[in-house]
């Protein structure tokens, strides 16, 4: 289905929460998930068109908790409301598999019950690829008919020749085609924003 230019008409961060007091269940939501530092924040203030709106969600204290952003958004065919989530971000350098279950038993809860959950936007550094943390995330979520967006970020940080071969790898890797963005560039955000109207579109 073709998808319009998406125009953000509200962002405003909802609240965090620490265990499963989500808040109510009446919206579409798309998460975002990944590595700490590969650019979730950054990226969500880049879809948003507002910089400052996630910088509250990287207070310390806060990046273990789920962070709830409220959206309506318009194209042209009509406005929606919808919400983004920024989930914890899981370790950097090749963690033991005893904090990959920790990092798990945080966010397992939200995406393996939340019947909103529309899909999930996987952020993978440009440069490393997909690791165990994302392939094992990405067969859950396949297992769970959750809809994943695998985003090779940071694109920027890669040569131009280089980054198709990565998205394609990233694909195969989690089984679902890659996007390439860069937040910083602001290089693949619209293409995403009509991933995620799509996503919202099909039901
Ligand atoms: N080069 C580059 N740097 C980025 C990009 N996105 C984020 N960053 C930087 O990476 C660091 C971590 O970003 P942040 O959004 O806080 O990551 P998070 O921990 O996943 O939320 C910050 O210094 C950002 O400025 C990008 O697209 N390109
Ligand atoms: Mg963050």
């Amino acid at each position: 289905m073709a998808v319009g230019p998406v125009r953000v008409v509200e962002a405003e961060f909802l609240l965090s929460v620490a265990d499963s007091n989500w808040p109510d269940d009446s919206v579409p939501e798309i998460a975002f998930v990944g590595r700490s530092n590969v650019g979730k924040s950054t990226l969500l203030g880049a879809l948003c068109g507002r910089r400052g709106l996630v910088r509250v969600s990287s207070t310390p204290g806060r990046t273990q908790l789920i962070n709830f952003f409220h959206l309506e958004i318009e194209d042209k065919q009509r406005r929606c409301v919808l919400r983004f989530v920024d989930l914890p971000g899981f370790g950097y350098a090749k963690v033991a598999k005893s904090e990959r279950k920790k990092w798990f038993a945080r966010v397992e809860k939200y995406l393996a019950n939340r019947a909103t959950l529309k899909a999930c936007v996987l952020l993978c550094d440009g440069r490393r690829g997909a690791e165990i943390d994302e392939t094992e995330l990405g067969r859950f979520l396949h297992a769970r008919e959750v809809m994943l967006i695998p985003v090779l970020a940071k694109a920027d940080q890669l040569s131009k020749h280089e980054r198709k071969p990565r998205a394609l790898e990233l694909g195969r890797a989690l089984s679902a085609r890659a996007m390439i963005v860069s937040a910083t560039e602001r290089e693949g955000v619209t293409e995403l924003w009509q991933r995620i109207v799509a996503v919202l579109r099909s039901g």
